[in-house]
């Protein structure tokens, strides 16, 4: 049973992210505890939340007890209009921290060496997904839009679409799949991931899934000898006769509109790089995952330069051809687009009068007077370039040794998928350099860095952007980088100067601020000489500008412009040339 959505307008939205924005936990009298969690995504989507109201759709964060689970699920929906998508502690891992945060983040990112690809980790991906797809296909209802967030859900789309229309229309996918499994995959895995016996495809509907999901037809029907057994034959004739010549996407709407499902429009927005095809191609999957977008009606990315990767990877990997605006596939039209990300920026104006803040601020300027702060916020993840930031910061205080004692940084590293081997390989580094560089500059009075493991409350938070003179963001790759634009609105007073990696997304837009390549350590220890030097003239003006583009390109204006386009659009390809 699902309840409705709460949306009282006709049309209703859905968001489906893999965490749901909200963690949960137990006390010791088994009294179950929710807060709301920070990050980019939880950032943005709050900022929407102004204009539209939606279902956030997503995993938890842990499995629950199934005797606890209708109250975890009511508490979700009442308190947070959210709702759950369960998944085993295994299937959760692999999924997370195995193919997203080990395969994927570290592809997109330009990271093919920290690539770790594992065949379980692939088929714990496809089997999160599917659980995703079952339960928001039972959520959806003719005319809803659906909008899948982020790289940990690319084979959604695809697997959503085939479970409202019951059409599949991925048999190439699953064919090399099941392929791939029969190829060796360790069995046990197997067994242990898709709960199947190893070499043995599950019926359509068993095991409580949708029948959409079961691709065995298709093999069949393009005439490819089917090698792997099913425990059941499959039924027969499960789907309507069609009249001749329709395209794939008029058989999925014809199907849907018996379901009651017709007319669903898929989203999908990544907020990380889409990488050159030259990277991407190293993917071992990389056609199932495009394939898993391409039934999208509309997909998103934070620049031009992802949108054109993505395209030219569809163009070089699957043979198709593209217009500049999309690309046709299976009769149905994928738009893709630019939506570049922001925040909402008065949320940090007026924190910052708030009376808390005001008092922290003071404290902080007595505690550093005479002193310029420079500010990181980073998630510890080898992306952000922690380490090229120190090594800059150590070269600019050798050179310039006048500024010893005078300047500190403060580097926010928040603890991040501590679980992942790079990850704690990262923290080693980064907690060597720190105290290298502490160790060499500091005195018992002073310290250069100030270096926090841990996430901090948004007072803090915003206390420490409104404090200091320069924020240094050194992305080797970054999808956007909402830090940037959190410092840029905390500093109507100080005019602070931004230093910004060229390879973050937000260098596309930030205009006004001091790019940097952070492979260049002495071009960055350079550019945060002047970022310290700088004048207030210059600095007020650079200011102006950042926040002028802050202040209008928000988290709302990025969601309500991507909704609207996705409940403009049809699905059917544009009149002309390309239709
Ligand atoms: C991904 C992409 C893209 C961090 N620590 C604390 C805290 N935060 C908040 C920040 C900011 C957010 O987390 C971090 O956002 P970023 O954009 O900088 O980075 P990712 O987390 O990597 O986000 C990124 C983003 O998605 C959106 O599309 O821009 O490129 O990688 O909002 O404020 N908040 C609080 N305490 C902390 O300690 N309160």
């Amino acid at each position: 049973e699902f309840p409705e959505s709460g949306e009282k307008k006709e049309q209703r939205l859905i968001v489906v992210s893999n965490r749901l924005p909200v963690t949960i936990s137990k006390d010791a009298n088994g009294e179950y505890h929710f807060k709301m969690s920070s990050g980019g995504l939880v950032s943005a989507l709050s900022g929407c939340k102004k204009t539209m109201s939606f279902t956030w759709i997503g995993w938890p964060g842990k499995d629950i007890p199934m005797a606890d689970r209708e109250t975890v699920n009511r508490r979700l929906l009442e308190e947070y209009n959210c709702y759950p998508v369960y998944l085993s502690d295994e299937v959760a891992d692999r999924h997370y921290n195995g193919f997203s945060n080990s395969i994927l983040w570290p592809l997109f990112h330009y990271h093919p060496g920290e690539m770790n690809f594992d065949a379980a980790h692939w088929l714990a991906y496809r089997e999160a997904n599917m659980r995703f797809a079952e339960v928001v296909s039972n959520f959806c209802q003719s005319g809803d839009m659906v909008w899948v967030q982020d790289y940990h859900l690319m084979l959604l789309p695809m697997l959503l679409r085939s479970m409202i229309s019951g059409e599949s229309a991925q048999g190439e996918m699953v064919r090399k799949e099941l392929g791939r499994v029969k190829e060796g995959v360790d069995d046990e895995v197997v067994k242990d991931v898709l709960g199947m016996q190893p070499g043995v495809a599950s019926a359509p509907g068993e095991d409580g899934q949708d029948e959409g999901v079961e691709m065995l037809d298709d093999v069949e029907e393009e005439g490819e000898p089917l090698e792997i057994k099913t425990k059941t034959p499959p039924p027969q004739n499960r789907r309507p006769h069609f009249p001749r010549g329709l395209s794939t996407f008029q058989k999925q709407e014809m199907v849907a509109k018996e379901k009651g499902k017709d007319g669903i429009r898929i989203g999908f927005f990544l907020h990380t790089p889409f990488p050159s095809s030259e990277i991407y191609r190293v993917l071992p999957v990389r056609r199932e995952i495009l394939l898993g977008v391409l039934q999208c009606d509309l997909i998103g990315f934070h620049t031009y330069d992802y949108a054109r990767h993505f395209l030219s990877s569809c163009t070089r990997i699957l043979g198709l051809q593209t217009q500049p605006n999309g690309i046709e596939f299976e009769g149905r039209y994928a738009q893709v687009g630019t939506y570049p990300i922001g925040i909402e920026p008065m949320q940090f104006v007026e924190g910052l009068q708030q009376e808390k803040v005001q008092n922290r601020l003071k404290a902080l300027e007595t505690r550093f007077q005479g002193c310029k702060v420079i500010i990181g916020v980073d998630r510890l993840d080898y992306i952000k370039g922690i380490p090229q930031k120190l090594h800059a910061l150590e070269v600019f205080l050798t050179q310039h040794p006048e500024w010893i004692g005078k300047v500190v940084l403060v580097q926010l590293a928040i603890p991040s998928r501590q679980d992942v081997e790079e990850y704690q390989n990262l923290r080693a580094c980064v907690n060597e350099l720190v105290g290298r560089i502490n160790g060499r500059f500091g005195t018992v009075e002073f310290m250069p860095i100030h270096f926090l493991h841990k996430s901090v409350p948004f007072e803090e938070l915003t206390a420490m952007y409104a404090l200091a003179d320069a924020c240094l963001v050194t992305s080797t790759r970054d999808g956007m980088n909402l830090v940037a634009y959190e410092y840029i609105s905390s500093q109507s007073k100080r005019h602070g100067s931004m230093v910004l990696s060229e390879f973050a997304g937000a260098a596309q837009s930030l205009n006004g601020s001091i790019l940097i390549n952070p492979w260049d350590v002495q071009s960055t220890a350079d550019a945060i000489h002047a970022a310290l030097e700088m004048g207030p003239e210059q600095r007020k003006s650079n200011w102006e500008k950042l926040f002028n583009y802050v202040s209008k390109y928000t988290a709302e204006a990025w969601g309500t412009t991507f909704v609207n386009e996705l409940t403009r659009l049809s699905g059917l390809p544009p009149a002309g040339p390309a239709g």
